[in-house]
């Protein structure tokens, strides 16, 4: 369910569950994994600029900023850092599960351990061709756990290898001899010393084997076998004594902690690049949000009053498409959600601008019967099928006949960090007519404010704007709006006061920032804004020397001229009003809150639900830009403005802060982090100091839900029942329990639990996927508890659908013809070589062929069963690896070298693998281990053909 993250400073146990932080000198599981993807991301982006022709520049260090830089997306450090945190949480999480051996690799589970990964693997590559990252990304975390553990759990380095054993990772080859269950594998220790506990057969042998662990002492252990050893490992008491694991340089084998570390980097970086060859480069990119521009989601009421409204946002549509394709600002993803009354969806999702504007061009508008929408039922669809930190603008000109789901919709933002702003087009409306398609009026008849109260509630909620206007002035207001939704642009402060009140509000703006904005809706609004150096500005001078101001309907936008320091607005008029100032700044942070875990271990997991409301809190904060800025204070601020909480901070280094809160307040709050950021360039060493807001706010709880996660992967028209735990520290009774997925898949599932205060209640659900579903469809699952008194918590669980994989081989290439002419002087000499790539008669075809190295043009017409694919390139770029890629995600490559005479050969350029590329004229070479099956595949050689996989080929010059 959760994340755990070894928090080493908190808690200096030695652990037993895998790789551990003891010095700062070595690796745990998240830092093995965080390395490995900055390096393979690197690759990609280099990959992606070569194949544009643009330069690249490999960073001095791998940081998530210096990387995201490196790969031209600075704006999307924030996106990239929290899609990597994901990704080491879920690789933690697997610690929770201590005593799944096949997690872990222990009581020698090759087999089971090993399975669990290529399904994973699979799993994972289905969902990236579905554009499914979420599923993706939780998934890679957890198979990486496994294989790392590979590396300290078995014996595989005491065998002495210093390179990963692919096959771990590929359903093709054999992972290798296992010891047989009935075999001897260790002696008892020497005391305390180890280092000679692995019997020498099994060492001489080559034979698998890994520590057996236990919690319970009075289990009894096969005979003659390792134990894993170190606390808690009951089993290393037993005959032979002491273990054999490497999870820290104090573990039982602790003297091969660096090399397992070292190896365990290589087979995460193996794996990586697996799932990188198989999704592409740019797919690969999208997976860790390194993809610059969020996504883009409309939320459009389709009702027969929305006429006018339609044709402007067709028109709005038009505008972004113009302004921002091929822009830093492109969205990455495109999302359209209609909703009628009482139809919605269906969802569309492309990347493809030109397909987003066809489809919101096919809207008409039409039906609705009575005036309120569903728009809160469209909405939940928009918030579960975009990515994270989306922006979603909803468009409706009435109020919600669904309001009822105000709870699950804002628990909904929560999760996702969405930004929503409402366009809410009913205000002041002077035009009338009478002609109409549909069964309404074009019209709505003015609506009370109450009744778009639940929209500037779920607005503030998330960090957004509910704007009321009149129907034509929705251009000018959604292209004021859409301002906030630039990549760099970050919320400074946001207050939001229904009723409202008059009071002070203070900001503080740092060198960093430029484009400062203020917005402020509601009506009627006094206010007067006061620079740092003290010259004021009321808010009827819309064209002072401190701000230009725009006014749209109920929405202000004040253009501020920045200056550095304490700002003040002073809120004069006693109405209802939102504010929010940002500014375009390369300082942002994200958060999330941890709880210690049951078991052995002072560890603690990222709450991906409510934090417990009026308990101690825990919460890890990372700031974006740490090179330039470090934090210095926390602090929880209630929404409603009556107070606020301030956290311990410690540092953690990497820009990483790990925040305590004696209490967590019950009322919803929003996170604001403070801190220091110090120009080294500037002459005065005065550091300045900024702040920074959480757009999305946060509701605690007294409940907690968490359902059971062991099976994720399921079979289309398989039922997968699993189980639900409810708990709450306030009131008990009956809660009703509201569970729902956003696949419309059927689920059952009881509707109410009794839960006692103090304790939990284990329900179970069903979810029942149709035979036709598609592999790679992911499913959100959300399972909502509602207490007596209206306390809320949520539990989310993601699924993913997958046919059984039957195609376990990896297309191969058949070398046809090299032929080069190169001479001397490479730049005016070329080669050529032509390869039959097939995937044998039981392979699932080959969808993609690319090439990597080599600044050549390959040539193919891919056909699943006989593709032939010709390259032509200069002999200065000697090399080429061409990948192939059949259609479950199985990755081919061959690499070919022609030799070249003249010394013009680039050089020194890190290469795709981990191994060195050879020089040499050795015809067979580890080039490829970019792909898994380095290790075991005998390349079969053929009389007629060569099987030219995994080798290198170096031709000599063709007379
Ligand atoms: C990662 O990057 C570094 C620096 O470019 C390189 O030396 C190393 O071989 C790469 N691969 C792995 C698996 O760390
Ligand atoms: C805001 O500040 C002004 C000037 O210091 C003061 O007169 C006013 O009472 C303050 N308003 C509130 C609500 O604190
Ligand atoms: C937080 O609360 C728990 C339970 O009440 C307690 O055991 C723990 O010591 C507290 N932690 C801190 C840091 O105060
Ligand atoms: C951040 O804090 C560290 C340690 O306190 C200090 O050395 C560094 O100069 C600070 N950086 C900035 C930008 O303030
Ligand atoms: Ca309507
Ligand atoms: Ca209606
Ligand atoms: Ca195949």
């Amino acid at each position: 369910m959760s994340g755990l993250v070894l928090l080493t400073l908190m808690s200096l146990l030695p652990r037993v569950t895998g790789f551990t932080i003891i010095k700062s000198s070595s690796w745990s599981h998240q830092e093995i994994t965080e390395r490995a993807i900055l390096n393979v991301t690197t690759l990609a982006c280099r990959a992606v600029a070569e194949a544009e022709g643009l330069d690249f520049t490999f960073p001095a260090s791998f940081t998530i900023e210096s990387v995201a830089e490196a790969c031209a997306a600075r704006e999307a450090a924030k996106s990239f850092g929290k899609n990597i945190r994901t990704i080491k949480d879920k690789n933690a999480a697997v610690d929770v599960k201590l005593l799944s051996s096949r997690r872990h690799f222990n009581d020698e589970t090759f087999n089971e351990g090993k399975k669990l990964i290529t399904d994973g693997l699979d799993a994972v590559k289905s969902s990236i061709k579905k554009d499914n990252m979420k599923f993706a990304r939780s998934k890679i975390g957890e198979i990486l756990h496994t294989l790392q553990d590979f590396y300290s759990h078995s014996n595989w380095i005491e065998m002495g290898n210093d390179k990963p054993n692919s096959n771990v990772i590929s359903k093709q080859g054999s992972i290798g001899k296992i010891a047989d269950k009935k075999r001897p594998t260790c002696r008892d220790c020497d005391g305390d010393d180890c280092t000679n506990n692995i019997l020498e057969d099994i060492l001489e042998e080559k034979v698998l084997t890994s520590g057996y662990f236990y919690l319970n002492p009075f289990s009894s252990k096969p005979s003659g076998k390792c134990s894993h050893g170190d606390f808690p490992d009951a089993s290393a008491l037993l005959t032979p004594k002491g273990g054999i694991n490497k999870d820290s340089l104090t573990s039982s084998h602790g003297h091969l902690y660096n090399q397992a570390a070292t190896v365990a980097v290589d087979a995460t970086f193996e794996l990586l690049n697996d799932v990188r060859s198989a999704a592409g480069d740019k797919e690969f990119l999208r997976m860790l949000g390194l993809i610059p521009g969020k996504a883009l989601c409309f939320v459009i009421d389709t009702t027969g009053s929305m006429r006018d409204d339609i044709a402007t946002v067709k028109e709005v549509t038009s505008e972004i498409i113009k302004k921002r394709v091929g822009t830093k600002d492109e969205p990455s993803f495109y999302i359209l959600v209609p909703f009628n009354d009482p139809d919605f969806g269906p969802l569309v999702r492309t990347t493809d601008a030109n397909e987003f504007k066809k489809a919101i061009n096919a809207l008409t508008p039409n039906g609705g019967g009575d005036l309120p929408e569903m728009s809160l039922t469209g909405l939940q669809l928009g918030l579960t099928g975009a990515p994270l930190d989306s922006e979603i603008y909803l468009f409706t000109d009435a109020a919600a006949k669904d309001s009822h789901l105000k709870s699950t919709v804002a628990a909904l933002i929560e999760k996702t960090g969405s930004v929503v702003n409402f366009m809410i087009t009913s205000f002041s409306n002077y035009r009338r007519r009478r002609s109409n398609s549909g069964n309404q009026h074009q019209i709505a008849p003015r609506q009370a404010v109450t009744e778009f109260q639940v929209y500037n509630d779920l607005a503030a909620a998330s960090g957004g704007q509910a704007v009321e206007m009149s129907k034509n002035q929705l251009l000018e207001a959604i292209n004021v709006v859409l301002e906030t939704s630039t990549s760099s642009v970050v919320t400074l402060l946001q207050v939001a006061r229904y009723p409202g009140k008059s009071e002070n509000v203070t900001f503080t703006v740092d060198d960093t920032v430029t484009d400062l904005t203020i917005y402020i809706t509601g009506t009627n609004k006094d206010f007067i804004l006061i620079s740092p150096t003290g010259v004021a500005q009321e808010s009827t001078t819309t064209n002072g020397s401190l701000f230009t101001s725009v006014v749209v309907g109920k929405l202000q936008a004040l253009m501020l001229n920045t200056e550095v320091g304490l700002w003040e607005i002073r809120m004069v008029s006693t109405n209802p009003y939102s504010l929010k100032i940002t500014a375009k700044t390369p300082i942002d942070f994200f958060f999330s809150f941890m709880q210690p875990t049951e078991g052995p271990f002072e560890e603690y997991t990222a709450i991906e639900n409510r934090p417990k409301a009026g308990a101690n809190g825990t919460m890890m904060v990372k700031l974006i830009g740490s090179d330039m800025a470090n934090v210095t204070e926390v602090y929880l601020v209630y929404s409603s403005g009556s107070g606020k909480v301030k956290g311990t901070v410690s540092s953690q280094g990497n820009g990483e802060y790990l925040v305590q809160f004696d209490t967590i307040p019950s009322e919803e709050f929003t996170v604001v982090v403070k801190g220091q950021n110090g120009k080294i360039s500037s002459k005065s060493v005065q550091p300045a100091t900024f702040q920074r807001q959480s757009s999305t706010s946060i509701k605690p709880s007294s409940v907690s839900v968490t359902i059971d996660d062991e099976n994720d992967i399921i079979e289309p028209g398989a039922t997968l029942s699993m189980n639900f735990t409810v708990s709450t520290n306030g009131s008990g009774g009956t809660f009703s329990i509201r569970a729902t997925n956003d696949q419309s898949f059927s689920l059952s599932f009881p509707e109410t639990l009794e839960v006692v205060s103090g304790s939990s209640t284990v329900g179970t659900l069903q979810l029942s996927v149709p035979t036709d579903a598609e592999s790679g469809t992911e499913v959100t699952l959300t399972v909502e508890a509602e207490a007596p008194d209206g306390d809320v918590n949520y539990g989310v669980l993601m699924v993913t659908v997958l046919k059984k994989v039957t195609d376990v081989t990896r297309p191969v290439c058949e070398l046809l013809s090299l032929r080069d002419n190169c001479t001397e002087t490479c730049g005016n000499s070329t080669w050529q070589l032509s390869v039959r790539l097939s995937d044998g008669v039981n392979g699932t075809g080959i969808v993609r062929v690319y090439h990597r190295q080599g600044n050549g043009t390959l040539n193919t017409t891919v056909d699943a069963n006989d593709t032939v694919a010709s390259y032509e390139a200069s002999c200065c770029s000697p090399t080429v690896e061409i990948i192939t890629v059949d259609a479950v995600g199985n990755v081919g490559s061959c690499s070919f070298t022609t030799r070249v005479t003249s010394s013009a050969m680039t050089t020194a350029k890190p290469t795709d693998a981990p191994t060195t590329t050879p020089n040499s004229s050795t015809t067979v070479a580890a080039t490829t281990t970019t792909t898994a099956a380095a290790v075991s595949v005998a390349p079969k050689v053929n009389q007629s053909f060569l099987l030219c996989l995994f080798i290198t080929l170096l031709a000599v010059q063709h007379k």
